[in-house]
């Protein structure tokens, strides 16, 4: 790989623990503010704008509609930052501060630039070269930028709006390292997300702008309104299609609107929103009108939507001349103007060249990185403990003899003290769970032990706990979210599934471990379709996640602290018909027990038949086959995610006879899973067909007579039983 040195004017991304630069003022932005006494860098500015505009120019020439592109030159999904990149590139000028974040969409490469990306890696990621932001794995311009000395870009993803709430999780992750944590090198920190004006329309927009302002956030929104949502036009996405003009009777949200393609006004209007938020005085909104010189992107082609004098008029509104008449001769001359262009010509030349001879991607690692790969010396991912902090926290996979017997939720409860205690990297937080100490009282007791930052209330919105987890993990922290009920994790779904891939598309540049605590399952005598869902296959089926489902107070107790101190993404499952039962109660492990995911457990032991079953539905399949004397070997799985294959394969070989029994659904359920791995692995050894006891397809009723008709009873899993037997 060639190495292009680092153009003037960009931001070296060396290590360095010096003191954020003081930032340009308002007053600034003036190109003749003095050209001396400037605090903008405007040549560096107009190096990254140019640049931008180069890898641009390159892209949209060899984007795979051009059919007389080499198809090794092909970029497959293109998207210009045309019109938005001199806004951007001021901003990343402002962003000073080597604990700064950014998290942003796949219009704010300019803004990359300017934080140091790469010329060649920018280019290469298009190319789906290897190295690059994702190894070939993910679309050119959705980046990231990892360091642990400047600031950096969360990894950004393709679902318009999810980028809001992960950047609260670290704005809110500022204030906890400074405060709680004590480390000064926070201090002054300030997260920025970029949207477009479709944008403000989502689910995350709003989560975030809440969390913001009710806990006055160190963050800044900005806003880049070209009017179009792909083809859709701003007085869709918000009335009048004005964000900035709607929100001003927001409270705790300093806000300024103006035009992104005049440089003075736009570094003046950034300048004054970045210098609110560092300063402390909470979350600032900054809207800059910029025009989209582009289609939406290379697949899109605008001629349906966009009339030419609609498209002239953006043309018209074109930044860079503005930039140059801006900058030259007050602060450049024609001849330097005209160097830096050349400079910026020779550079992404160079680039270019570089990330065109780089290899492509191996395909042999494609599954690499789903998961941690803990090997010692295999890179660590930016995010979650690190491999030593976690090496600190040492466990026993032997529980203690002689706990005392506690409920499940106690048992939940005394894990997440101990581990509060063990590691002050650790926060609790989700709906309830602070003052009131969760529904369930799971966490009862914790926020006055610990205080309201590290165990909190959170806003109502499920993607907002999801994506502040992220953030925070992101940050370096433990973040363990409560999800009120399992059926509440729906509006979560986008967050959860990116959070599941973050390790993966980054190729281990990053990752999020966060624990998900989420009582689900029929309750004690009680269901109904809104509480009581499992489906806990949909965890199973996502990517990159671990699943537990404890069937008692012992392995709660183990697989949550695993989890916490485990580096990848965890759903931790709390039935709710055993949170505080005798069924789930147990002896207490201990504190320092850790049970590790994918080790079953045998609850019975018995030669005819295997029965394959987890969480609920072990007590009653435990009541099931003690109607058989030892006929009947029963397996808890503990958890789905990874799954005791070898325990369950070697069980059917001795037994000859397999059902699976789950809760959720019979149809797609992880029973499906499970019969298919017996069935293809355990073949030769099966005396009868493979079976399936499960909810029938139905939502979990109300009545406790019709709760009862639809779950898997202890009758019908002795009738099942008695019908392998019989084969
Ligand atoms: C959740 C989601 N819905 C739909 C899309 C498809 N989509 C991609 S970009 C886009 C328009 C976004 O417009 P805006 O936020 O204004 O940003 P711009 O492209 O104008 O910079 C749409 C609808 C998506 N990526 N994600």
């Amino acid at each position: 790989m060639t190495t292009v040195p680092p153009p003037r004017g960009s931001r070296a991304r060396v290590s360095s623990k010096a003191p954020a630069a003081p930032a340009p003022s308002a007053a600034d932005s003036a190109p003749n503010s003095g050209a001396a006494g400037s605090r903008f860098d405007w040549r560096g500015i107009a190096y990254h704008a140019l640049v931008s505009r180069a890898l641009d120019d390159v892209e949209e020439a060899t984007n795979k509609n051009r059919a007389s592109v080499p198809r090794e030159h092909v970029v497959l999904y293109q998207f210009s930052a045309r019109g938005h990149d001199v806004a951007q590139a001021i901003l990343g000028s402002l962003l000073t501060h080597p604990r700064d974040a950014a998290s942003a969409y796949y219009r704010s490469r300019p803004l990359l630039l300017s934080l140091g990306l790469s010329l060649e890696d920018a280019l290469a990621s298009p190319l789906g070269r290897s190295g690059g932001f994702s190894d070939g794995r993910d679309i050119g311009v959705v980046c990231n930028l990892p360091s642990r000395d400047c600031p950096i870009v969360l990894p950004m993803s393709g679902d318009v709006g999810s980028q809001f709430t992960p950047c609260a999780g670290w704005a809110q992750s500022i204030r906890y390292h400074t405060d709680v944590l004590g480390d000064a090198s926070w201090k002054g920190a300030i997260a920025v997300v970029l949207g477009g004006e479709g944008s403000v329309a989502t689910n995350g927009f709003w989560s975030a702008l809440t969390m913001a302002t009710t806990l006055s956030l160190p963050m800044l929104f900005y806003v880049e309104d070209n009017g179009l949502g792909l083809s859709v036009r701003g007085d869709m996405q918000t009335p009048g299609a004005n964000i900035a003009r709607n929100l001003a009777s927001f409270g705790n949200l300093f806000i300024r609107d103006g035009d992104g393609t005049n440089p003075g006004e736009a570094a003046k209007l950034l300048a004054e929103g970045v210098a609110h938020v560092r300063g402390g005085g909470g979350p600032a909104l900054v809207r800059l009108t910029v025009p989209r010189l582009s289609s939406h992107s290379g697949p899109d082609n605008q001629r349906g939507y966009r009339t030419d004098a609609e498209i002239a008029a953006d043309a018209a509104r074109d930044p860079m001349p503005r930039l140059r008449a801006h900058l030259v001769p007050s602060i450049l001359s024609e001849t330097q103007w005209s160097e830096l262009e050349a400079d910026v010509a020779r550079d992404v030349q160079q680039a270019l060249d570089a990330a065109r001879a780089r290899p492509y991607p191996d395909p042999a690692n494609v599954a690499h990185w789903v998961y941690a790969d803990d090997t010692p010396g295999s890179p660590e991912a930016f995010g979650g403990l690190s491999r030593a902090e976690r090496a600190e926290l040492d466990g026993t996979d032997v529980p203690t003899e002689g706990g005392d017997v506690v409920r499940f939720a106690e048992s939940v409860r005394r894990t997440l003290r101990h581990e509060l205690e063990a590691n002050p990297k650790c926060l609790v937080f989700g709906e309830d769970v602070g003052r009131k100490g969760g529904v369930h009282l799971v966490t009862e007791g914790l926020q006055k032990q610990f205080g309201d930052r590290r165990v909190f209330d959170t806003s109502l919105s499920e993607e907002g706990i999801i994506g502040r987890a992220v953030g925070m993990a992101i940050s370096g922290l433990m973040p363990v979210a409560e999800i009120q009920f399992r059926k509440y994790a729906d509006p979560a779904a986008e967050q959860l599934n990116n959070c599941g891939t973050l390790r993966w598309r980054t190729a281990n540049r990053f990752a999020a471990p966060i624990v998900v605590r989420m009582p689900g399952g029929f309750g004690k005598d009680v269901g109904d379709p809104w509480h009581s869902l499992s489906d806990e296959v949909r965890f199973a089926h996502a990517y990159g996640w671990r699943v537990a489902i404890p069937s008692d107070a012992a392995d709660a107790a183990g697989l949550l602290r695993a989890a916490m101190r485990g580096a990848d993404p965890t759903i931790f499952f709390e039935h709710r018909s055993l949170l505080m039962t005798s069924e789930g109660s147990a002896h207490y492990p201990g504190d320092d027990y850790v049970l590790p995911f994918g080790r079953a457990a045998v609850r019975m032991a018995g030669s005819d038949v295997t029965l394959v079953t987890w969480g609920a539905m072990v007590h009653r399949c435990i009541e099931a086959a003690g109607r058989f004397g030892d006929r009947v070997e029963v397996i808890d799985l503990r958890t789905i995610a990874p799954w005791d294959r070898a325990c369950v394969l070697e069980s059917v070989e001795k037994t000859g006879r397999c059902a699976i029994v789950h809760e959720d659904n019979l149809t797609a359920g992880f029973g499906a899973e499970i019969a298919a791995t017996v069935a293809r692995d355990a073949f030769w050894s099966l005396d009868a067909p493979v079976d399936r006891i499960a909810v029938e397809d139905v939502p979990m009723p109300y009545h406790p007579i019709l709760l009862e008709a639809v779950l898997p009873s202890v009758d019908t899993i002795a009738e099942r039983i008695e019908r392998l037997l019989a084969v």
